[in-house]
């Protein structure tokens, strides 16, 4: 970068580093809480009634490069900024159920908590795609507490069974492979 680029714009460029490094540690972090809520939930079902409704939990944020490809998608220009204002999917928690009742139980449990908000939901449980594609998506908005502010991060949450989550890899793989 020094050797390429005039001054100013290397700062630009170190800039906006920085700023993917913050929104990718806002958006890791609010996973993190996700997460260990639905850990909470799947340990308590198992101390109380000796079953685990989660089989797994996976997690990822949004690459630059999905990012970037989204925003041109709904004719948005790419900056941090317009990611945090516009996507509530960067970060995403999948959650692999043994059965389909599980899935519903957890996610009535998780939203009813008073710190989640529940911003969409959409059931292609109930309504699966022309393609086959089947699961429960939800959307929330958590608090993350950090040193200086409160920040209420959107989080996606994908709740599928075993087979399900089977089907949508090997149709994710073949579209990829297309
Ligand atoms: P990635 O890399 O998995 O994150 P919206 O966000 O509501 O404006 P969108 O993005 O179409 O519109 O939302 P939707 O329908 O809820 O789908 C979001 C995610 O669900 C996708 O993320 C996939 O992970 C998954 N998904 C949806 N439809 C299919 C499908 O037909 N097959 C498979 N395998 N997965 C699906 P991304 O952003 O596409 O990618």
């Amino acid at each position: 970068v020094q050797q390429l680029l005039p001054a100013d714009a290397q700062q630009r460029v170190m800039d906006q580093l920085y700023q993917f490094m913050e929104l990718e540690h806002l958006y890791e972090s609010a996973s993190r809480e996700v997460k260990t809520k639905l850990e909470i939930l799947d340990s308590e079902f198992k101390t109380k009634y000796d079953h685990n409704p989660i089989h797994h939990l996976e997690d990822r944020v949004k690459s630059p490069q999905s990012i970037l490809e989204k925003l041109n998608r709904k004719g948005i220009p790419f900056s941090c900024d317009n990611a945090k204002r516009e996507l509530n999917d960067i970060a995403g928690v999948r959650v692999v159920c043994n059965y389909i009742d599980d899935i519903y139980t957890v996610a009535d449990l998780l939203t009813a908590q008073d710190d989640v908000k529940l911003i969409k939901r959409k059931d292609y449980i109930q309504n699966p795609k022309p393609n086959g594609y089947r699961s429960l998506h939800l959307t929330i908005r958590l608090p993350v507490f950090f040193a200086e502010k409160e920040i209420h991060v959107p989080v996606e949450i994908q709740l599928r069974t075993i087979a399900m989550d089977f089907w949508a890899s090997l149709e994710h793989t073949i579209r990829y492979k297309k």
